[in-house]
């Protein structure tokens, strides 16, 4: 697996990572000055990259901005090209216009994808072509702090088998500013999932930031954004590149993160590197296939990484347990022989190990569906209104809705659905039933006492921390004293 040997011990700076315009805010100068610090060899020096950026409509203004920022902060020994790959643009200024324009810039190359594929192919057609010895990916609308790429190339010396990413700065989707890092740079520090398999951010655990001796040393994540990062040219292709089979957006950056952290690599975050990106509220693209499209390449990366786990997601997510059903989401073989060639750990492994702060739903949980209380012949019912959780109220039973699906969990407790993360919540001193946040998360929790639900044998739902049993009474649920004959304390799952 030809990795490169480059050892970073000594001397001559070749870049100060970070530049002091930032605020000299406490936590924030720290940080800062502890980046400035750090230094680079020179010779032999760190690994050359390949920028390749894949790009669908990209604005032409953005798009050059990415371009220069590259141009203007990559030292020139280690950038050996910038590779822009164009996934099937149908607007004209970046046909003649964007080849005539970049030949000027001499390192800077186009190349066509002929056919819209999405940016999955779009940046394996650059990875082939990339002469670097390590390939650094970009989004389209991006702007490069100074001394964003050392700390990088630095990280996949030292450790070849590391996938790195930047610190991801706003840029204002309005007015293109480029913002601060926030003041604090350990809050949303990391990626995460949810069971529905939305990637997101949080803050660094407390073991983790045990573990990282320094400020600048790197931080390890469950999951990356997908889109800015570097890697060592051959353990790319070693780690199984990307799932080819999966279409134009979305899933493939929790593909990659299960699969490096389950195949022996490392997810990191490298604090000393900054690059802004242009958040967008809504995507601008256009897909095909647009409904399904997404949930297919979660199929797929879920019957391959996940294991029974992939079960948890498809109670989530209907659409996504129809694909599964009716075998819509292609060939997986293989990215399985690829699983077994790499002797893989499994998903359990992942969980306990690199997310061990993860809520871990039953793979089958005791009891599912809707709730239907006996007496009543109604469900129960969930209602957000202004991103508020209203409490539960009583509702005609609807097999359509998403808010009546409920499942009683072997810690005893009644959750929507295992993507929100929402526990039926009896507040003491109060007689209305709410929904509140589980508190039940990652083994290191318990689940809260007002959380709690008995079954019993007569099919009441009880409460112990109150001794009250869930009751419909006048249009609400509520909790009363439990009377083992009364029907409008009897509940059942439909
Ligand atoms: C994030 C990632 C993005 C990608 C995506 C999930 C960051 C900052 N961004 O969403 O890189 O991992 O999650 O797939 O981590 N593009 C194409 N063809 C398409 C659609 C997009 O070439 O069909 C290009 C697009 O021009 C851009 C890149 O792919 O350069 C990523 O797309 P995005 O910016 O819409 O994704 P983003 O940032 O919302
Ligand atoms: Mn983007």
């Amino acid at each position: 697996m030809g990795l490169i040997k480059t050892s970073i011990t000594s001397l001559p700076v070749i870049a100060s990572p970070c530049t002091v315009i930032w605020e000299k805010t406490h936590g924030t100068q720290i940080w800062l000055c502890s980046c400035l610090e750090q230094k680079f060899r020179r010779c032999p020096g760190l690994p050359t990259t390949s920028v390749i950026i894949v790009f669908h409509n990209e604005a032409w203004s953005t798009l050059l901005r990415t371009v220069y920022s590259v141009l203007h902060t990559a030292p020139a020994a280690l950038l050996t090209e910038i590779l822009l790959v164009d996934d099937a643009s149908t607007d004209d200024h970046l046909k003649t216009r964007l080849d005539n324009y970049v030949r000027q810039l001499n390192i800077v190359r186009v190349l066509r994808q002929r056919e819209r594929k999405g940016l999955i192919t779009a940046r394996l057609l650059g990875a082939q072509a990339a002469q670097g010895e390590v390939l650094t990916f970009l989004d389209s609308h991006c702007e490069c702090f100074p001394g964003w790429l050392e700390p990088l190339l630095a990280r996949v010396a030292e450790l070849p088998t590391a996938v790195v990413s930047p610190k991801i700065a706003i840029i204002d989707q309005d007015n293109l500013k480029f913002s601060k890092p926030v003041p604090k740079p350990h809050y949303y520090s990391r990626g995460n999932f949810d069971w529905r398999l939305k990637f997101g951010w949080e803050g660094i655990p407390d073991e983790e930031k045990k573990r990282r001796k320094t400020e600048t040393h790197p931080i390890r994540t469950p999951t990356f954004a997908g889109g800015l990062f570097s890697v060592s040219k051959s353990y790319f292709e070693h780690i199984g590149t990307y799932d080819d089979q999966m279409e134009f957006w979305g899933g493939e950056n929790l593909e990659m993160s299960f699969r490096v952290w389950e195949c022996g690599g490392q997810m990191e975050f490298i604090p000393c590197s900054v690059v802004g990106h242009i958040f967008r509220k809504k995507s601008p693209h256009t897909f095909p296939n647009s409904s399904s499209m997404i949930t297919r390449n979660l199929v797929r990366l879920a019957e391959v990484w996940m294991d029974d786990y992939k079960w948890v997601f498809y109670r989530t997510n209907r659409k996504a347990a129809s694909i599964f059903k009716e075998n819509l989401f292609g060939d997986v073989t293989e990215r399985r022989k690829l699983r077994e060639r790499l002797k893989c750990r499994n998903f359990s492994w992942y969980l306990n190990n690199i997310y061990p702060e993860a809520y871990v739903p039953d793979i089958r949980p005791v009891m599912q569906g809707q709730l239907e209380n006996i007496g009543w012949k109604c469900c129960l019912d969930a209602e957000k209104t202004k991103k508020r959780w209203e409490p539960v109220q009583k509702f005609k039973c609807s097999n359509k809705s998403r808010a009546q699906y409920f499942e009683y969990t072997s810690q005893r407790e009644v959750r929507l659905s295992s993507g929100i993360e929402l526990c039926l919540h009896a507040t003491p001193g109060r007689a209305l039933v709410s929904l509140k946040l589980c508190r039940l998360k990652g083994k290191l929790t318990t689940a809260a006492p007002e959380q709690v639900w008995i079954f019993t044998q007569t099919n009441h739902l009880k409460n112990p921390s109150s001794g009250k049993c869930l009751t419909v009474s006048g249009g609400n649920v509520i909790v009363t004293p439990c009377y083992s004959t009364r029907l409008s304390q009897s509940w059942v799952f439909i």
